[in-house]
């Protein structure tokens, strides 16, 4: 059996994977995913994506304290230590940034087990009074410097719904073992079914507000990314920013079968509709047709592999796309052809 990459030939130069780039919000580190089996899908931490990276700010945070304020009759202070007592396994979630746009890698995309409070047990510890009705999630970012691909200041607004549905919480370990300063330590929030935008790092406050507020820098940032259609004015009108079912080829594989070649395709899904049946094509002239094999995610939150046979009638290039079978499914990216990889196919 031999593996044939599947990604772009545009013969740019490729990233390097599972390499830390760069620095501070500019920094990205690209999983490796060509190599997933579905018995090892978990990332390890040391592999985990990396979208900015932790700063001297961070190290030197003086305490891991969270503020609970805003319109609230009486703001709080809850420690790191306060946090981990109450903390409790969340289950595995993938996470993806917006802007994992690279066919090279797709790999701004991640899957890990967390453990840590749930936001809404939290925000039990307060009352709010009562024009509260959202409620914002600060961490610290390095304004230090002006970044090449991102602005400083992360900060999500959440309506109390977005908190409950989504199970947000806040992590304190991932992969069972504390937060990696890169990964938001001592505290991050993970929001599970929604792009990695709203998982903020390193949180030191959490505001209740109200209805009236404007959406966050980072929130008017990642607008395009997250497919707004609506411009973006004020908090309550920002559509949640929902991963919805998407999956492209990971690897090709060439195998020589009773003197014949024939090709199996290996591939991930993720988001929303985890039990909906997948379609490929090869090349935008020939038809869809259902893959072989997609079996459904263990969690609608996780990620799972699927294969399809593939017999190419001629060499040249292929272009692999897939969507829902079910046109009905969300699958805005997919109609995008955001995850669309090229192969090479040299004998057949
Ligand atoms: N404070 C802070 N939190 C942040 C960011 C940031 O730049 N600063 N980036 C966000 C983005 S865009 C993503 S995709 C995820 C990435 O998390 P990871 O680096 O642990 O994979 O963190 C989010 N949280
Ligand atoms: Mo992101």
């Amino acid at each position: 059996m031999r593996e044939l990459p599947v990604g772009r030939l545009d013969g740019r130069p490729t990233p390097p994977l599972g390499v830390l780039l760069g620095r501070g919000l500019d920094a990205r580190r690209f999983t490796d995913l060509s190599r997933l089996v579905p018995d090892a899908l978990l990332t390890p931490t040391a592999d985990f994506y990396i979208r900015t990276a932790a700063s001297a700010v961070h190290r030197t945070r003086p305490s891991a304290a969270i503020t609970v304020g805003g319109r609230v009759t009486k703001p709080i202070t809850m420690g790191l230590r306060e946090l981990e007592a109450a903390a409790s396994p969340r289950g595995a979630h993938v996470l993806e940034c917006a802007g994992n746009a690279d066919p090279a890698n797709f790999g701004l995309m991640s899957l890990a087990s967390w453990t840590g409070v749930p936001l809404e047990a939290v925000l039990d510890r307060v009352t709010p009074t009562p024009s509260a009705a959202l409620v914002q999630v600060t961490g610290l970012d390095d304004a230090s410097v002006e970044w090449e691909s991102s602005q400083s200041g992360a900060s999500w607004i959440f309506t109390r719904d977005d908190i409950r549905r989504t199970g947000a919480f806040l992590a304190t370990a991932m992969n069972e073992a504390p937060l990696t300063p890169n990964h938001g330590a001592p505290v991050r929030l993970v929001v599970p079914t929604w792009f990695g935008c709203a998982s903020i790092k390193w949180v030191t406050e959490i505001t209740l507000l109200g209805d009236d507020v404007p959406a966050t820098s980072q929130m008017r940032e990642f607008a395009a990314r997250t497919h707004q259609d609506r411009p973006s004015g004020a908090a309550r009108d920002y559509q949640a920013p929902v991963v919805e079912l998407a999956a492209f080829p990971i690897r090709v594989e060439q195998w020589v079968n009773d003197g014949r070649t024939i090709y199996r395709v290996v591939g991930v899904r993720w988001g929303g509709a985890p039990d909906a049946a997948l379609a490929i094509r090869f090349k935008h002239s020939e038809p869809f047709v259902p893959v072989e094999s997609s079996p459904a995610p263990t969690s609608p939150t996780t990620w799972g592999i699927w294969t399809h046979t593939w017999q190419p009638e001629a060499p040249g290039r292929y272009q692999i796309a897939l969507k829902p079978r079910d046109a009905s499914v969300p699958a805005r990216r997919l109609e995008l052809f955001f995850y669309t990889r090229e192969v090479e196919i040299v004998e057949v």
